[in-house]
Order: C-alpha cells, then structure tokens, then sequence
C-alpha cells in the first residue's frame, strides 16, 4: 500500500493517476505545503510526496519514473535507447512547458507582490506556443510516444490541462484532441474522483 501526500489541484493528481492507471493500492494523506506532515517525509515540503517502506519520495516525475521501473509500467524499460527518447520528451515538457507556466503561476499570485515582475506572463504564453508545435512536431500519437501509453503522457496531459485552465494557447486540434481521449481515459475519471473526496 502506498502513501501519496498530497492535496487536490496540484501536482498530486499525477501520481494519484498514475497508481490507478497501474492498479496498485493507496491512501491519501491531504495536507498542505511545508506542514509537518510533509516535511517529515521532504525538507523541500512540496507536494507531492509518495511514501515508500517509511521513506518519502519528492518530485512528481520521479514518483512516476520509480512506480513505472518497479511495476513494469507505463515505460520503456530503464537503459532502452526508446527510454532515453521518452526521457527526452519528459524532459522537454518539464522544461519548455511546466517551467514556463510554473514561472507566470508565481508571477501571477504565489510571489511576495514586490518580487513579482509584470509581462512575465505574456512572455510566458509566447514560450509556451512555441513549446507547443515543437511538442506537436514530436508526437507519434495516438499517445505521445506511439503504441502505447507511457509517464510522459501523464505529464503531458496534465501540464497541458494547467494551460487550459490558465488560458494559454493550445493552438493544436492534435494536442486538444488527445487531452480529451487523456480524458476520457477511467484511470483518469477515478482520478478525478478521488481529488472530489
Ligand atoms: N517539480 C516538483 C514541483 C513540486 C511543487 O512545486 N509543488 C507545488 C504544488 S503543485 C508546491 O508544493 N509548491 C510549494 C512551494 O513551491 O514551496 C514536482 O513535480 O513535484
């Protein structure tokens, strides 16, 4: 049984996703950011943390990468030449999509408002378009990968339902047709539940 610790709207619904699309038990704890209850487990007190035989695990992607490589799942299998191309696509939506609007998120709300520098948010939507049709250039559909679904497309997917929900161009019927098939998806659905409880 796993531990995810966590809240609802942010990050945690990843890895929540990720164990229902591979089946394996858990339970929730909520709480919220550099409380004690994360910061037992994580001296950064991000969430989310996945809890592992009494050790935490912080990180999102790396959450995914140690439930993919344990389970089998969900990957192509660690030292894979079709591995080291999936890491490389993770890496370009860590790097070109979420960092783009993880930095305008901060700029937006999150800063003290003295350190928070207006029009870093238009110039995070211009970064972010044309992190897009790169992303579209490199998507073998229908899961980004190709055949089969892999981690890359949960981050994918939800990095891409952030910039929905923050109204930044998505402008690619390829790219907002597959969030819906992502969607649509039960492991998701479930996900999506779960967040509601
Ligand atoms: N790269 C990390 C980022 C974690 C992160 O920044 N999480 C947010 C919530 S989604 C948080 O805890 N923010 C509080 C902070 O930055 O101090 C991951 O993917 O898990």
């Amino acid at each position: 049984m796993y531990t995810v610790i966590g809240a609802a709207q942010n990050r945690t619904f990843r890895v929540v996703w990720m164990l229902e699309e591979i089946g394996q038990p858990y339970e929730r704890i909520k709480a919220k950011q550099h409380t004690p209850e994360v910061l037992k487990y994580s001296p950064l007190g991000k969430l989310p943390v996945l809890v592992v035989d009494g050790e935490g695990i912080s990180d999102s992607a790396a959450i995914l990468t140690y439930l993919a490589d344990k389970h089998g799942a969900l990957t192509a299998p660690a030292g894979t030449l079709a591995r080291a191309k999936q890491d490389a696509v993770t890496f370009q939506i860590l790097d070109d999509l979420e960092a783009v609007i993880w930095t305008a998120t901060r700029h937006s709300f999150l800063l003290p408002e003295d350190k928070r520098v207006a029009g870093v948010k238009d110039t995070a939507k211009w970064e972010w378009a044309r992190a897009i049709t790169a992303l579209e250039q490199r998507f073998k559909g229908p899961f980004v990968m190709g055949e089969e679904m892999t981690i890359t497309d949960i981050l994918l997917t939800h990095t891409l339902n952030w910039g929905f929900g923050a109204k930044f161009p998505i402008e690619s019927d390829l790219l907002l047709d597959y969030g819906q098939r992502m969607r649509a998806r039960d492991a998701y659905l479930r996900t999506v539940e779960s967040e509601k409880a």
